[in-house]
Order: structure tokens, then sequence, then C-alpha cells
């Protein structure tokens, strides 16, 4: 069958899309748990969709053995139904069906972690987007819901715990070493959201009282020997339940809420309903195994997942290509969620410019690569393909701009409609932008291409002062590049936050000619046409302009500053996004000039304004830790790579590491200064202010090693030594085996790495951590890869172990992954062909870091177009990986 697909990709169309033949009212399950053979039974009441114009009734299934199959209590014979591409469609049906079906799962063999599989002994499912399948036949597909009650039977000692989905309704012993427990979802759900645990695990609990006063309980389960590092999963999902009620008035729906930890999963979580699965990266912490980085990616997923209780679960999605609906709000839910919690307003601007650092590099790189999609996709081969930057990262920010253009109030007041109008039901994009819009009476019309069109758009600004008018001009257009199988975009409507900074650097009052509103600080401007002008009255002096302001809109902005104003606004602009953004223009600028003079072997300089200017925010002791750590963080290689039309990874990573000497050198005593001035002695505590302060000290530590002697070598030796959290020891290792010091100093590094080898040889997390530093240092090469590949802890069937060494090497060391000779494409062939037999969703991501093939220079282009071609002409290849090398080659 795969062979079939293979040769002929099957796409999916969303114009195609046709309401199912029949809904499911209830449904039934006896799970049999056994990881050779687990047998399922189901019963389900269906009644027929008289709206709908399929007439059969039509259920999918994949990889499971059918033993049974009865319609109103007779079975089927085998003429009354067909089985063929995955679908079992039974002709003639009557309009009201109760089926009863018998299946057999293989779950210790399967490797895909999609339907019913086993980790370390223990059972989960993960069933979004189409994994319900591989348990039994069934309409698995987002628009049918129904209510599940779940009875699962095991072995007492080997699955002490049983799960699933809501209530516990009952359990007990079933006399012959096995037991069960039953579980109903009061709520009715697609299937997708179905979640089955089984095994040894133990739970951190809690009894939680909501703002009505109603207690509920909470659980963090876990393996043995895990229960040390729940409580920062916990207190994340208390402040996410809190949140949810103060910022949106949105209450937990349940009596008991769950959250489970497995160290085999595709993805970093997922919502299903009552029982929230996720990958022990984004549950597990204590300051000996977790960063900073890792604290706060466990507070946003965990509120991720909690916050799609109602952004997904309670109104879901029509059809997957609506996937961004859920997506895209839960992103912006969740990051304004982390975003409150920090509370600051510097750090507020902050997580905007973390979040915006991701969406340039990864999802302006995906929407100019072969890829390329609207946040509502018009077609796809494989939906898992599709869960991608665009639809989150960029969903979120067409969220943003509803926020943008109708302000929290005006929001809010759109979200309670859409609950109002749409709960319990599965909808689409179109429902959503039309709550958005009746709710406040903005046309939102032009808006829906943000779900149409893809590809990034530039806006270019051009401005002009009349002095003697007093008017200040500005002139913005915009253009959007052609994607596959779109080009001649229509405008968008795009929100331009706008400020005028004077010459003493504080914001002018603004007025737009004929009207009224005024402000004293920033205003949005609306951008619908393809190219319109805006005049400013009153305006005394020739502004400096702020546009853009934190971020309105996704979209690159062209403008011809000149340094001079960079400096201004660096030094001054009262938005914190575009305070940073000049300093990253300033910069990028650099960092172009320079690779292209590493290229043509031209001596290389650093100019004293830059310096400069860095400096100032480094030593302004006014300015928050964490907001003087982004603005010396220099754009990544990646990053400066979007600003050619040919990528050269040797001369970018070359210039870049010039850049970042030159500033050690040149900022050295002022880089000690912010170490010594920012250390955090005591117990450790994640909160964001001393998480701040560990983050510039440790961005000044690795500078100090960009241009290191014996004394700053040291420093980073002692930090690594005495390290009471990972945050510093790992930050430290990273600096040192970043090293390019004497013998002796390099000598003592490798010490160092193999120290902390031995001393979290236990910690599955840590030891990932371990692999991902030495895949993203400039000193790790494909023969070093292949080395560490050898190495007793690396296993591809673990999609983290996997992703730390491999997708590391590939995605995060171009300097190296791009070796003159190939070598690193061919790699990277032979392990997503090895991936693809054991787990095709994660094959399907590595093939991915080739996208961008033909940016490269002709000789690299030939050796990853061999590279595309090998992959594609495997055998059995999966859908999913087909699509994507597929599309690469077209
Ligand atoms: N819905 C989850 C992510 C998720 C998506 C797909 C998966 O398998 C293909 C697994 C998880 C979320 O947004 O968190
Ligand atoms: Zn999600």
């Amino acid at each position: 069958m795969r062979t079939d697909i293979a040769s002929q990709p099957l796409t999916i169309f969303r114009k195609d899309y046709i309401a199912p033949g029949f809904w499911v009212d209830t449904v039934e399950m006896g799970f049999d748990l056994d990881p050779i053979a687990t047998h399922v039974a189901t019963r389900m009441t269906m009644r027929r969709n008289h709206d709908s114009s399929e007439k059969n009734l039509v259920l999918f299934g994949e990889t499971i053995k059918l033993l049974q199959l009865r319609m109103n209590g007779v079975n089927l014979k085998k003429s009354a139904y067909s089985i063929a591409d995955g679908k079992l469609t039974i002709l003639n049906a009557p309009d009201v069906v109760t089926l009863e079906i018998e299946t057999v799962i293989a779950a210790g063999k399967n490797t895909s972690m999609s339907g019913l599989y086993v980790s370390n002994g223990n059972f989960f499912t993960q069933c979004e987007a189409e994994g319900f399948r591989k348990i039994t036949y069934y309409p698995d597909r987002p628009d049918v819901m129904g209510t599940f009650t779940i009875m699962l039977r095991g072995d007492k000692k080997k699955y002490p715990v049983l799960l699933s989905n809501g209530n516990l309704i009952a359990e007990g012993d079933l006399g012959d070493g096995r037991h069960y427990a039953t579980w109903e979802d009061p709520f009715k759900k697609p299937s997708y959201l179905f979640a089955l645990v089984a095994g040894k695990l133990v739970c951190q609990e809690e009894k939680y009282k909501l703002k009505s006063g109603r207690k509920v309980l909470l659980q963090v389960w876990v393996e043995a020997g895990n229960l040390d590092k729940t409580q920062h999963a916990m207190d994340s999902l208390k402040n996410s339940i809190r949140w949810d009620e103060e910022r949106f008035g949105l209450e937990l729906d349940l009596d008991r809420f769950m959250i489970v930890a497995t160290s085999d999963f595709n993805m970093g979580a997922m919502e299903n309903k009552g029982l929230n699965i996720f990958n022990t990266k984004y549950v597990l912490a204590n300051p000996s195994i977790a960063t900073d980085v890792d604290y706060a990616g466990i507070e946003s997923v965990v509120g991720h997942e909690y916050f799609h209780n109602w952004t997904g679960n309670r109104v879901t999605c029509r059809d997957w290509f609506q996937l961004s609906l859920k997506e895209g709000l839960t992103v912006f839910r969740d990051q304004e969620f982390s975003a409150d919690l920090v509370g600051t307003e510097t750090g507020r601007a902050v997580k905007r410019i973390e979040d915006v650092r991701v969406l340039r590099q990864v999802q302006f790189s995906e929407d100019a690569g072969p890829m390329a999609h609207p946040v509502r996709p018009d077609s796809f081969v494989e939906i898992n393909n599709f869960y991608t930057v665009t639809i989150y990262e960029k969903g979120a920010e067409v969220v943003r701009m509803y926020y943008t253009l109708l302000g929290h109030d005006g929001f809010r007041k759109g979200m309670d409609l859409y609950f109002k109008r749409h709960d319990g039901q599965a909808v689409a994009c179109d429902d959503f932008r039309a709550a958005m819009a009746d709710s406040s009476g903005h046309d939102l019309a032009q808006f829906e291409r943000w779900y149409s069109q893809a590809g990034t758009p530039r806006v270019k600004a051009e401005t002009s002062y009349d002095a003697d008018a007093k008017i200040y001009q500005i002139t913005l257009s915009q253009t959007c590049p052609d994607t596959p199988g779109q080009s001649k975009k229509l405008p968008f409507h795009i929100p331009v936050a706008i400020g005028l900074l004077g010459a003493d650097g504080k914001d002018l009052k603004l007025q737009l000619e004929g009207q009224t509103t005024t402000s004293n600080n920033t205003l949005v401007l609306e951008l619908t046409a393809e190219s319109q002008t805006f005049r400013f009255t009153g305006i005394t002096q020739k502004p400096t302009p702020s546009i853009l302001r934190n971020f309105s809109a996704p979209v690159v902005l062209e403008y011809a500053y000149t340094d001079e104003e960079l400096g201004h606004l660096l030094a001054n602009d009262s938005d914190p996004f575009n305070r940073w953004e000049a300093g990253q223009r300033l910069a990028t600028r650099r960092l172009v000039k320079l690779t292209n003079a590493v290229q043509k072997g031209e001596e290389l300089e650093l100019d004293a304004m830059f310096i400069e200017a860095l400096r100032a925010t480094l030593n302004d002791t006014t300015l928050d830790p964490s907001f003087r750590e982004v603005v010396l963080t220099l754009p990544s290689e990646a990053m400066i790579a979007e600003e050619f039309a040919v990528v050269d990874p040797q001369s970018i990573h070359t210039a870049r590491q010039f850049v970042r000497a030159s500033l050690a050198q040149h900022l050295k005593s002022d880089l000690l200064s912010a170490y010594e001035n920012n250390l955090t002695p005591g117990k450790y505590s994640p909160d964001a202010v001393s998480a701040a302060k560990r983050g510039l000290k440790n961005v000044a530590l690795a500078y100090l090693l960009a241009w290191p002697d014996d004394a700053t070598f040291m420093l980073a030796k002692t930090q690594f030594d005495e390290a009471q959290n990972m945050t510093d020891r790992l930050a430290a290792l990273s600096g040192l085996s970043n090293f390019s010091g004497s013998a002796k100093n390099t000598k003592a590094a490798a010490q160092s790495l193999q120290k902390f080898y031995k001393d979290f040889k236990n910690e599955a997390l840590v030891i990932d951590k371990w692999f991902m530093l030495q895949a993203s240092a400039y000193t790790c090469d494909v023969a070093k890869v292949r080395e560490l590949m050898k190495h007793s802890a690396f296993t591809l069937s673990n999609p983290n172990r996997a992703r730390s060494l491999i997708f590391n090497f590939c995605n995060a060391n171009p300097a190296r992954f791009h070796a003159a000779d190939g070598s690193g494409y061919a790699l990277w062939a032979e392990l997503v062909i090895a991936l693809n037999k054991l787990n095709p969703q994660v094959a399907a991501r590595l093939a991915r870091s080739l996208d961008r093939w033909k940016k490269y220079p002709q000789n690299l282009q030939a050796h990853m177009k061999a590279a595309l071609q090998k992959v594609a002409e495997t055998k059995k290849l999966s859908k999913d990986v087909l699509e994507v090398v597929s599309k690469a080659l077209a």
C-alpha cells in the first residue's frame, strides 16, 4: 500500500471538504493491554447526517487487525463492506447504527509514537492528528465528536496505574492478576483528543480551589525517581488555571486534570482532554538538571496545553486545514501568559523579542522555502507535516494583530463572542475572524488574506518632513513574494504601530491629518492598500520614526535608517522592542559587510560607533539585565544568512566570530563588571529577576571566552566546577567547549565535558544537553558527529536524543553541516532514511534541514540535490518524508 502512495502521493484539498456522512454520539471502549497484542473492543452509536452528500458510512483504520465488525447486533459479512487505502466503507447503512468493532494492536512494535505505543514498558497514546485510526476503525476526523467511556484492563503488577480522559467512575480487581479502571469523559470530543496511559507511574497531586470555589484534583504523573522534579510543572499548571480565569474568564470544566510525562514523544506535549501527555523535557525540572530556559519552557508548554482545554477542545477544528484556529490562538495565549507572569514592561518586551526571534529565524525561512503555506493551508499530503512554525507562530501573530487592532478589551469581547457562539462545536478560522469583526464592528474582510496567502510581506517606508507646514509624512508600501502555487498577492490589512522621537529622545505627540485620535506615544496605522501615505500634523522638528513598534505585524520592514538614527533609537526609544531592533539593525549591517569582506579576503574591522553603542547599553544599569542580554546577543548565523541571496555559511561564521571577538576585546573590563555585578549567590530560584541576572552574566562570560586568556578560561572553569545550578554549569561548559586557546586549556575543557557526562549519566534530559552542546560547537565536524553516534548513550529511536545530536548539528551548526565536500548532507541522507523506518514524523522533520538548498552556492547545491534525490529514491518512503523531499526538489 505504502508503495502505491509513494509513487503517487495523495494530495488532500481544503476545497474538497465534505461533512461527515454519520455523526457519533457515544463511544465505549475496552482495552486488554498487552504489548504484543492489545485487544480493543469498541461500541459506538451513530446516526446519519442528512445534510451530508456522503451517503456511506466511512471509517478510517491503519496498521490494525480487524477481528470483528457487527452492525446493529449482526456480524457484517465481508461483502457488506470494503477496506481499501485505509478506509472501511459500509454501503447502505441504516440511519441509526450501533457498530461493534474488535481490533488488535501490536503496540510494542510501534516505533512511530503515533497511535498506541510502549515507552519504558508503559503504554501511551498519541492520537493527533490521525493516530486514533491506529487503535480502531473510526470516523477519525475532528468534526465528529462523541462522548467516550473507556475501560482499561491489565496486569496489576506491570500496569498498576490506568488512566484515560475525564473522571474515574469505577475500578477494581479482575481476580486473575489483572485489574480494571473505567473512565468517563462528560464532554463530547473528537477522537484526536482521546488518550490512555498505563504502567508504573507515580504522581504529585494537589487539591486546588478554583475562583468559583469548586475544588479540583491536579496530578503530575512521572516514572518513579522523578518525583523530585514535578513541582515546577505543578506550579505552572496552577498559574495557568488562575490566569485563564482572570484574563479570559475561562474555568477548568473537569474535576480532575492530569499531566503525564514520557521520555518518548514526537512533539512537546498533547492536550488530550483532562489527560495531557508531555515530553519529559517539558515537565521535569529541578535546579540541578534544568536551566532557566527549561523552566520557562515548561511554564509555557504547561500553559499551552492547559489553554487548549478551551481553545482547541471545547471549541475545536472542523478539519485539519483549520489547525491554526486552535494552535495560533493557543500560542498567542501562552505567549501572553508567560509575559503576564513576568509582570514588568521590560519583561514583556523581552518575551516578545524572544518570540519574534523564533518567528524570523524559522518561520520567515519556512515562508521563503518550498514548504511555504498559508496559515490556513489549501492542501497537504501528510497532515503531520503541517504542525509548522507557520501554523503555530505566524498563526499567533495573526491573532496578535486582532489584539493590536481591537485593543485589550475589544479582543476580550471577541473571545467572549467566539465561545458564546461556538462552545461545543468544530469550526473554521473564518468563524474566529467573524467573532472578532462582529463584536467590534471593525471591518476585517481584507484581514482574511492573512489566512489565505503565504509568504512574508515586505513593508517599505519612506518619509519626508516639511518644516514650514510642520508636517511629517510617511508612505508605506507593501509587497509579498510569490510562494509555491501562489503568485500576485493582494494587499494585506497590516497594523503598523508607529511613534516619532524628538531630538531629546522623547515621543512626540501624534495627530494624523484629518483625524481626531491623538496619542502621546504610539498610533496604530492601518495599511490596507498597496501604498498609503499618512501625514502627522504639528510636528515641530524632524523626528526619528520608530516603525512597527512591538513588532505589530509579521512583516519585513525596510527603511533607510542612518546609523545615527539607529543609535538614537537604541539609546532612547520608549518602545523596548524597537530599541532592541535598532541594535539588531546596526549589528546586521556590520555582519553583512564583514561577511562580504571575508569572502573578498579583505581586512576585517569593527567600527567604534557600534562598539560604543553596545558598551553604553551594557553599562546602563537602569536597564533590566534581561534587556541588556538580548541587545548584546548578535543575530544568529541563520538570521544573517537570510540577508543574502546566496549563502556562504563559513564566511558568515567567520564574520560573526570576528565581531564577537572584537567586542570582547574592546569591552573586556565592562564585560567583567557585568559578570561580577550579576552573580546570584544563594539558593537557586527560576524567578525572572534572578534568571535575567544569570542570563546577562552568562552572555558576558560567553563574550569573554571569544577573546580568551588564561584568566577568562579560569573564570569559566571555576564557574563550571562550582556551579550550584544547571544554568550556570551548562553556560560555563558551553563556553569551554567552544574554547579555542592553549592546548592545556583545551584539554581541561575536554575533561570538564567528560566529568559532566559522568555526573549526569542517569539524567536523560541532561545527556541530551551534553550531545546538543557538542553538536552545535564549531569544533564538531561530521566525523565527530559520527563518533558521537557510536557513543553508548546515543540512539536514533528516542526522538529527544536524535534531536539533541542530529538535528542540532544539521540546523544549529551551519558552518560545519555545510562542509564543502558534502559530507554533512551525506550524513543527513543516511539518517533521514534510517529514521524513516523508525519514525516517519521525526524523519520528515529532519528532512526539512535541506529545504533552502537553492540558496547555496552551486557546488553545495549539487551535493544537496544528490542527497535529496537519494532520499527521494528510497524504497518504502513514508508519505511524511516523501512530501518534504519532493516539494524541495520540485
Ligand atoms: N497539539 C499539540 C502538539 C502535537 C501535535 C501533533 C502531534 O502528533 C502529530 C503531537 C502533539 C500542541 O499543540 O501542543
Ligand atoms: Zn497546541
